[in-house]
Order: structure tokens, then sequence, then C-alpha cells
């Protein structure tokens, strides 16, 4: 049996999650999982945010737009907001990880939430839905930055 551990980790229901009406969809899922909210918060998304919490892929060449689309820009005014929270659980960041689905929507299972809602824009955008922290060195980082 593996071993569980208790974690937090940050989930961000990202400007296109907002746009497709899919927080309470997404809510639902997680408290499904039996996980625990234990911070929340809808807020725009500052230029020097979206940067920081991105900083491992400020030199690829999607990274402009990828700034843009967490900042919401592509969707109009009333999207440039996100929602974002802290969930605490079990084994909490592998699991909501799978909960959330590959990087890559096409390549994501497809009852996963990225699989099941995310797509590739026309500029070649992953606009995958929502954000997880991917492991427990990212996960204090995110929360630090967005809390
Ligand atoms: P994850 O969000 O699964 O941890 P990261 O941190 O590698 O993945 O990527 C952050 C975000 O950057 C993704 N959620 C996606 O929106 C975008 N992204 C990552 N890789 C690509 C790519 N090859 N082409 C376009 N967008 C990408």
């Amino acid at each position: 049996m593996t071993e569980e551990h208790i974690e937090n980790t940050l989930v961000i229901v990202k400007p296109d999650g907002l746009k497709k009406s899919l927080t309470g969809n997404i809510l639902t899922k997680l408290a499904e999982a039996r996980f625990m909210i234990i911070g929340a918060k809808v807020l725009r998304v500052s230029r020097p945010l979206a940067e920081q919490h991105y900083q491992h892929l400020k030199d690829k060449p999607f990274f402009k737009d990828l700034i843009d689309y967490i900042q919401g820009k592509p969707y109009g005014p009333d999207f440039e907001r996100v929602m974002a929270l802290v969930y605490k659980g079990p084994n909490a960041i592998k699991r909501i990880r799978e909960i959330a689905g590959a990087t890559n929507p096409e390549e994501a299972d497809s009852v996963s939430i990225r699989g099941a809602f995310g797509r590739i824009t026309t500029k070649g955008v992953f606009e995958n839905v929502i954000h997880a922290s991917s492991d427990a060195k990212d996960a204090e980082r995110e929360i630090k930055l967005w809390f």
C-alpha cells in the first residue's frame, strides 16, 4: 500500500474554465473526491504574478501567449480573472493532477477535466481549464505566491 501524506495543493480555475461555466463542475468533482477547500478567492491576475507563476516556461516560444491566456486577455474584460483554491487531503497533489489530466488536452484522459473540456487554440496554446500543482515543491511555492 502506498503511504498517505496529507498535502496542500494549489488549484486554479483558469479564465477559459470560468468562461465555459465549469467552476461548479470542477468544485463538485473535487468535493466528491473528498478534498477539503482551505483557501479560495477570485482575482485578476497581474502580469508579474502570471510571469512568476510560469517562470519555468519563460524561454518557451508560447510564453507571451501563455501569460495573456492566464490573464484572460483573449476572453474579454468579464473573464480577466481566475478562481484560486487551496485543497487539502491525502496525496492531494498527485490525485488532483490525475483528476485534472495531462497538460496537453489532446493527450489527457477523456474523463479528466482537461480531456473533457480543454482544447488547443489556433495559436497553439493549451487551453486546459485548470492548473494543479505538479509536486510538493511547486505546491509550496505556488500557495505562497497566490495566497
Ligand atoms: P502543467 O500546467 O500541466 O503543470 P506546465 O507547467 O508545463 O504544465 O505548463 C503550464 C501551461 O503552459 C500549461 N497548462 C499550458 O497551458 C501551457 N503549455 C505547456 N506546454 C505547452 C506547449 N507545448 N504548447 C502550448 N502551451 C503549453
